[in-house]
């Protein structure tokens, strides 16, 4: 393919309910769209930066530079034979993951379509139907917590994912464990704690837990490999893998035994399928993660997950759960399974609301061929 046009729509979208980490709180999303064309077809990415540098050093901004000065421009220069290609076209920027995969992101779906196949199917994936979970933030109370988790129980979520920080852990964990009993159960630290806390998070063990996530550090492989050697609960990891040689490396160490695949983190779909590839060789479980992503991003995730290896829930939940109205037609939908159909049409799937996206868009610049 030869793209003619890549252009980059910058939007805010109000959460319906804020999302607080150990990191800090998110009431809006800020992130970019990727929108490329060919002289066929359009493809969409999403660039799952926010607007601080928290999760991690990419921000709306620094995505905005490397795209503009770098990567549009090297995706424009010359014919793509297969999306595979721009993970060395753009080797020369050292980083950037989820710039890159905004943009790799827009020609899959380009390439799917050229192919005629869904997005999954061209990744190589299976499924027609994947099994989500949900992720759910730090609230003020355990018993505003107790609602979320009642609330989402009811519409259908069978895997639950909370958040904890220092002094909102054990006892939080252990309310909801006392409340709804053996529901599939799991934490999220976002690197909040250290080897300090050791006796803590061997008391997390009690809990039975189907994996800590990211309990320490986010540059971190060496002391979560002591840490995994203390713990009987599995350690899955998100912030300190960003590709398939941090993958290597935290698997040789026994850093973890499940990893966290989030495509923007990995730096793309072509990486995100050999970071799976890579686990599933060494038996480790994944799944698919989330950025509180727009429509866009969703259905690039729920492509993602219809690869073989994907066999615990994701936190792809529905597009309800986040926005009053999402960008694509139709939303994303949850049965009360805990399910999502996989679209079957070309390429992400679902129709794209371009009208909507320039009217939010508080930004946008297109570079041509
Ligand atoms: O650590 O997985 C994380 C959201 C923003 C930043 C980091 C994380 C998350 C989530 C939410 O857990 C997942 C989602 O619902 O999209
Ligand atoms: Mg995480």
């Amino acid at each position: 393919m030869q793209l003619l046009q890549v252009e980059i729509f910058a939007l805010r979208m109000r959460l319906k309910h804020p999302f607080e980490t150990s990191f800090g709180r998110e009431d809006d999303r800020e992130f970019l769209l990727v929108r490329a064309e060919t002289a066929d077809f359009v493809g969409w990415g999403e660039v799952t930066v926010s607007r601080d540098p928290f999760y991690s050093y990419e921000t709306v901004a620094t995505a905005q530079s490397v795209l503009h000065d770098y990567l549009v421009p090297w995706a424009l220069a010359k014919p793509i034979e297969h999306p595979d290609e721009l993970v060395g076209r753009f080797a020369q920027v050292r980083g950037h993951q989820m710039a890159k995969a905004g943009l790799e992101g827009a020609v899959w779906d380009i390439y799917a379509q050229e192919l005629g196949l869904p997005l999954g199917r061209a990744l190589g994936g299976t499924r027609d139907e994947i099994e989500v979970g949900i992720s759910i933030g730090i609230e003020s109370t355990d018993e505003l917590l107790l609602k979320q988790v009642e609330r989402f129980l009811g519409e259908g979520y069978r895997r639950f994912k909370i958040k904890i920080k220092p002094g909102v852990d054990y006892d939080r964990l252990k309310a909801v464990r006392r409340q709804f009993g053996p529901i599939r159960m799991m934490a999220d630290a976002n690197s909040a704690y250290t080897l300090d806390d050791l006796p803590l998070l061997k008391r997390l063990d009690e809990l039975d837990l189907m994996m800590i996530e990211q309990p320490l550090s986010y540059d971190d492989i060496i002391d979560h490999a002591s840490l995994q050697r203390e713990l009987r609960t599995p350690i899955c990891l998100d912030e300190s893998i960003h590709g398939p040689a941090d993958l290597r490396k935290a698997i040789a160490l026994g850093s973890g035994r499940i990893l966290n695949i989030k495509i923007g983190r990995l730096g793309g779909l072509s990486q995100s399928i050999k970071s799976h590839d890579l686990c599933v060789e060494a038996g480790w479980p994944v799944w698919c993660g989330g950025m509180l992503e727009s429509g866009v991003g969703r259905l690039h995730n729920v492509a993602i997950t219809t690869l073989p290896g994907f066999t615990l829930p994701g936190d792809t939940a529905a597009s309800s759960r986040y926005w009053q109205e999402d960008i694509i037609e139709p939303e994303v939908t949850v049965s009360d399974k805990g399910t999502i159909r996989v679209p079957d049409a070309p390429g992400i799937g679902h129709h794209v609301r371009e009208d909507l996206i320039r009217s939010l868009a508080h930004a946008h610049w297109a570079m041509r061929n």
